[in-house]
């Protein structure tokens, strides 16, 4: 609580500076603070610290959001101290342009980062990224394993300490089985047993130096925003065999992927990686999956270990999230990078001193995170920004979200590929809260229709049905109020 005090006066002198200041007159000035701390509102402008978990490829099945199978009792337990969002989606689903969205505060179509080769844009003179905003304000940056897309972002000191990530593909002396997802599958299609402790695998190193950061920080007046960003599930599936040991693949279950709702889908949805494997193999390759998501929760465990140690709760927002969805023979897919419900949603948790927990069923959008955390750091959301901040879905006297006034929508984008006449293409898709429109190259790759009231998964494609024309020609305008008022036009307005 001192060490709280001592920030909350000196962030008044926003940062750095007023911090060395700190260090120099110590004590000395703590009386003067003691006989000023009722009286002076502007301390209330105290800054928390920002410990954003970043996994990578993880969809929903988690325990705190109802998966019957997956064990995530760390996850959970973040989720029972904050707020759960049921309705969290990604802008983009695949993992450079969801990031370059999340961090940039923009749209993927406005950032033009619709693939994973296209490098990231420089930062606008009044828009910068995520870390740098923050550094700007006066917090300490630090940056664990896989968090920005680093082969894509432009030279910029974002962070005071980055620990990069290594450790895609496992060590072979670690190895004690391995397979692929099912025989001729390339690439990083494959899984892999591995011996030894977590410590000893990249994400495991990962959080366990974030924390030897968090303990070094302690009591520290300058305000730190720590970015962990955890490989798994990310192909390979290759983590300790403990975890393999919790899902035997007999034990488990595919999704059922009826032909009819497959059939439904338009070519604009094409599948470049089908899973080629019979049954058995897609379950070894679920039971694996299911294995890297208990390991990524296990060292999400490891950090609120040290949040508990370090008695930092009170003082610091703690973000949980994936940077997109993914399939595991959902609609008898396996991968990412669709428009689908599977694809586009994700877990996001928001656990922020003084705020509420429980669920909240309201749209939020993955690029809302910064403008939220700005303003949970008692600042004003830059304008430039094209997110909207949540903040106030997080109010401690916020008893019921549904009827809280909050008219947004969800749009997720993706740039493809055509595999026969290499020509690209855009996806753009609108989520309502019972309502998801897709519409592949503007329409002409095909357009889909779900109504979530119906069918709770969006699985079943419905746009041909006449009696929803109006419902559809309504979701196609707003999807393209959406799209252009991001994009060129967006780029324009904030240069
Ligand atoms: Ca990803």
């Amino acid at each position: 609580m001192g060490f709280l005090f001592l920030r909350r006066v000196f962030w008044f002198g926003h940062g750095l500076r007023a911090a060395s200041l700190c260090a120099v007159l110590g004590s000395a000035l703590t009386g003067f603070v003691l006989a000023n701390e009722q009286t002076d509102p502007r301390q209330e402008r105290c800054p928390p610290n920002i410990l954003l978990i970043v996994a990578d490829d993880l969809n929903t099945a988690l325990g705190c959001y109802g998966h019957p199978v997956v064990k995530t009792p760390h996850i959970d337990r973040l989720a029972s101290r904050g707020v759960r969002f049921e309705r969290a989606y990604s802008q983009a689903t695949i993992c450079s342009p969801s990031r370059a969205s999340i961090f940039s505060g923009l749209r993927p179509h406005t950032t033009g980062v619709l693939d994973n080769e296209t490098s990231w844009p420089d930062p606008l003179p009044d828009l910068t990224y995520l870390p740098a905003y923050f550094q700007n304000l006066g917090y300490f940056t630090a940056t664990f394993g896989k968090v920005l897309d680093h082969k894509r972002v432009p030279e910029q000191p974002y962070w005071n300490m980055e620990v990069p990530e290594w450790g895609k593909y496992p060590r072979a002396d670690r190895i004690l089985e391995q397979a692929p997802f099912y025989p001729g599958s390339t690439g990083s299609m494959f899984w892999a047993k591995l011996k030894g402790s977590d410590a000893g695998t990249p994400d495991g190193e990962m959080a366990r130096r974030a924390v030897r950061l968090l303990e070094q920080r302690t009591g520290s007046e300058v305000p730190l925003l720590a970015a962990v960003g955890f490989r798994r599930p990310h192909t390979p599936y290759a983590v300790p065999e403990k975890y393999f040991d919790l899902y035997p693949p007999q034990r488990l279950s595919l999704p059922v992927a009826r032909a009819d709702d497959v059939a439904r889908i338009p070519p604009g949805a094409e599948d470049v990686k089908p899973f080629r494997g019979n049954r058995d193999d897609a379950l070894r390759a679920l039971g694996a999956y299911y294995a890297c998501v208990s390991y990524v929760d296990a060292q999400v465990g490891v950090l609120l270990a040290a949040l508990d140690a370090l008695e930092m709760w009170d003082d610091t927002v703690v973000v949980f999230v994936s940077d997109h969805g993914y399939h595991t023979g959902h609609l008898g897919r396996w991968h990412k990078g669709w428009l689908f419900e599977q694809t586009a949603r994700v877990p996001l948790i928001v656990a922020a001193p003084g705020k509420r927990s429980g669920a909240c069923a309201r749209i939020v959008e993955l690029l809302d995170l910064f403008p939220t955390l700005v303003e949970l750091c008692g600042e004003n959301p830059p304008s430039a920004l094209e997110g909207r901040s949540f903040a106030c879905l997080l109010d401690a006297c916020l008893l019921d979200d549904r009827h809280h006034p909050w008219d947004k929508m969800a749009l997720t984008t993706i740039g493809c590929l055509d595999a026969d006449d290499r020509r690209t293409y855009v996806g753009h898709s609108v989520r309502t809260e019972d309502w998801r429109y897709t519409e592949w190259d503007g329409g002409k790759r095909g357009v889909e229709l779900y109504r979530f009231s119906d069918d709770p998964k969006g699985v079943r494609n419905i746009a041909r049905d006449p009696h929803h024309a109006d419902t559809m020609g309504d979701l196609r305008q707003r999807l393209n109020l959406m799209v252009d008022a991001s994009g060129p036009a967006r780029q324009s307005a904030i240069r």
